[in-house]
């Protein structure tokens, strides 16, 4: 995929917010800290568009970069993330919710999990939930820099089983350090888009 241009087009904290054109999204969702930001910037080849930190669940609004004028990549806010306060945790749900749930332009769903651990119970759930509700999506494992290349296959069967994804069911490893598995998240994407 040629990115020959990428912006960030605006940051929105509720649905009124949100850009009107009606151009296809892909949104991106993970827990606090695993890697949203960082994949989008390795898809879009830019070092720091979509900001990243060393501060987890630092991302509490929904950013729409818009990509080669014709479709928005979505930072959606982290979930899970135990150490902001109760209020703040909450005040994510609606927003995610709200966009998840009923936004006519979102055709793909990107679930970002960490390739090192099995997954957590949000991830189970985030995953449970894009299954229930029959949403096109993929699971990317990132991190993948931080294990043994032997070791991966054997760690992205445990995410599969503990996400309890089908067969068939898109599951790419990715590292946003060595910017592997980018062609094949882009395949992917492309193919799910058409
Ligand atoms: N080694 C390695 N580090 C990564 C990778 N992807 C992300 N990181 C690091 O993990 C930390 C979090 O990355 P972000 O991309 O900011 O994560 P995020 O999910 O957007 O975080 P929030 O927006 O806070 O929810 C940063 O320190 C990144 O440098 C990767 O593939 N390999
Ligand atoms: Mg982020």
């Amino acid at each position: 995929m040629h990115v020959w241009r990428a912006e960030l087009e605006l940051k929105a904290t509720h649905q009124g917010q949100y850009p009107d054109n009606n151009l296809p999204e892909i949104a991106f969702l993970g827990r606090s800290n695993v890697g949203k930001s960082s994949l989008i910037n390795t898809l879009i080849n830019r070092k720091n568009l979509a900001r990243t930190s060393s501060t987890p669940g630092k991302t509490r609004a929904i950013f729409f970069y818009r990509i080669n004028e014709n479709l928005y990549l979505v930072d959606l806010p982290g979930y899970g993330y135990a150490k902001v306060s109760k209020g703040e945790r909450y005040s994510w749900g609606p927003l995610m919710e709200n966009y998840l749930g009923s936004r006519g332009p979102l055709k793909i769903c990107v679930h970002i999990v960490d390739i090192r651990h099995p997954p957590t119970d949000n991830d189970i759930m985030m995953s449970n939930w894009l299954q229930y509700f029959n949403k096109p999506f993929i699971t990317v494992a990132t991190k993948a820099d931080k294990i043994s290349k032997g070791k991966r296959k054997h760690h992205l069967e445990v995410l599969r089983r503990g996400l309890q994804l089908a067969e068939d069911s898109e599951l790419i490893s990715f590292s946003a350090a060595q910017k592997t598995g980018r062609e094949e998240v882009w395949e992917k994407l492309i193919e799910k888009l058409d």
